[in-house]
């Protein structure tokens, strides 16, 4: 049986009409105006007033990722399912394996993870440590199993982070492999320096979190990061940029010519560090790295998004429950486990804050949430189309339903939202994942284990206009 969708209006990263998209066999098969039912057991669905965008491919997300002596809360089927009432159906999660583990041990290992989820996810792999097999396996990441871009971290040192040399390796191997580097840009010693000074001086609380990794942690091992691409000749991809000298940085080297992309979060774009004054342990909810910035820091970011010199924005979705979990750092900010859940998010909050209350278009909207990250990492279009051929993972979106956040509600597996109490204008009425209506009038109907892994592409970067 298809899935016949009428009326509703199309909108991409650079086109919008009115037209009909019919699926089978878990693929688009026509977008076009008039389409008819195919088989007498078609489903239906009259999106008239309505927009139809490509689901979400949400490029950076921690499903039961071990970490700071606990798990991340949400698995693979939580995770997702929550992705799929937020109309993301695409995730790219990180295999990162710990000191002492081989990347394809850590590959196998998330592959098996990562067996449950609902809808689609692909990885990226973490280069956390070295060792005399590290480059050859890179090569059988990209070339057999699919996974074209690596993770770097300059901070967590002595756990999963790595040190400059080791960097400057990982992007030497993959300029050979045309993979794409990516990278946790904050400065690991800095941080450790000011957790040691903040502790000693007794000053214990989540706010703590935030003054150790202040804007110019971040600043420096972003602008590093995109030196040392440029020695290297490497396009270089920044995660979670937070604040006004990260973006400085990525704009200077933009403007040269050099290949630079990044990514924000919805965190950073609409929180700030207020936060970490809430009372009673409740700032530890939002202790995640790189910290929530100041005011000021966010102009920034929604400055450089409309620009176009970040060009997705992800979750970096890790939940940590409060109770249990984040009550590890109770009489220590270092012991707080880091992160914070998004991923149903997303688009509610980018949608409203940024096509709602006018600071891009629906254009900008759909290329942010879908299109440039499945074009970046490989999976367009596959992913991030609505276009015949495309995988139909859908949105049916309605602009004018209402929502308010809250973990009262939410699909994830976490006992506080970040977003707690935000408003948000427009919700997906139905989302489609892998030809299935999976999502309907507010309830999920998921299939644990449907997902399937993705091997992705090389994508291929423009070549720097100066260097
Ligand atoms: N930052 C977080 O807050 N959590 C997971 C890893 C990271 O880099
Ligand atoms: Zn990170
Ligand atoms: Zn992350
Ligand atoms: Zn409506």
């Amino acid at each position: 049986m298809g899935i016949l969708i009428k009326n509703g209006e199309i909108i991409t990263a650079s086109d919008r009409f009115v037209a009909d998209v019919y699926c089978e066999e878990g693929r688009i098969s026509a977008v076009a105006p008039g389409l008819e039912k195919q088989r007498a057991d078609d489903t239906v669905i009259d999106a008239s007033g309505q927009i139809i965008l490509p689901g979400g491919v949400d490029a950076h997300v921690h499903m039961e990722l071990p970490f700071m002596g606990t798990e991340s809360s949400d698995d693979f089927e939580t995770g997702t399912a929550a992705g799929v009432a937020g109309g993301t159906t695409t995730i790219i999660d990180f295999v990162i394996p710990s000191r002492g583990q081989h990347l394809l041990d850590g590959y196998a290992m998330w592959m098996e993870k990562a067996k449950k989820s609902v809808s689609d996810y692909a990885f990226h792999m973490a280069v956390t440590w070295f060792s005399d097999r590290t480059l050859t396996e890179m090569e059988t990441c990209v070339r057999d199993h699919g996974i074209t871009s690596f993770k770097t971290f300059m901070a967590y040192r002595g756990a999963i982070g790595i040190e400059d040399p080791e960097l400057i390796q990982v992007m030497e191997k993959s300029a050979t492999l045309g993979s794409l580097v990516t990278v946790h840009a904050e400065h690991g010693d800095a941080v450790v320096a000011l957790q040691k000074k903040f502790l000693r001086e007794g000053k214990t609380e989540p706010k703590y979190h935030a003054m150790s990794r202040p804007a110019p942690v971040e600043g420096e091992a972003t602008a590093r990061a995109i030196m040392l691409a440029r020695m290297m000749g490497n396009p270089v991809y920044i995660v979670h940029v937070t604040c006004k000298e990260a973006v400085d940085a990525i704009v200077e080297a933009r403007t040269r010519g050099q290949v630079v992309m990044a990514e924000t979060c919805p965190q950073y774009l609409l929180l700030d560090d207020s936060v970490y004054e809430k009372p009673d342990f409740e700032g530890a909810a939002y202790v995640m790295s790189p910290p929530i910035r100041p005011k000021g820091h966010q102009d920034a970011l929604w400055a450089a998004v409309a620009a176009g010199h970040i060009q997705t924005v992800a979750t970096d979705h890790c939940p940590f429950n409060q109770v249990g979990q984040k009550d590890m750092g109770k009489d220590n900010f270092a012991r707080i486990p880091n992160g914070a859940a998004g991923i149903e998010n997303r688009l509610g909050l980018l949608w409203t804050a940024g096509v709602v209350e006018g600071r891009f278009d629906v254009h900008k909207f759909v290329d942010l949430f879908a299109t440039q990250p499945a074009k970046i990492f490989g999976l367009y279009p596959r992913k991030g189309a609505v276009v015949p051929g495309a995988d139909a993972d859908i949105v049916v979106f309605d602009p004018h339903a209402t929502d308010v956040i809250s973990a009262k509600t939410h699909h994830h597996r976490c006992d506080r939202s970040i977003f707690e109490g935000f408003q948000v204008k427009g919700k997906p009425s139905h989302v489609i994942v892998n030809g299935r209506v999976q999502f309907k009038e507010g309830k999920l109907d998921v299939q644990r284990g449907a997902g399937r892994y993705l091997p992705r592409q090389i994508h291929t970067f423009p070549k720097p206009v100066q260097s």
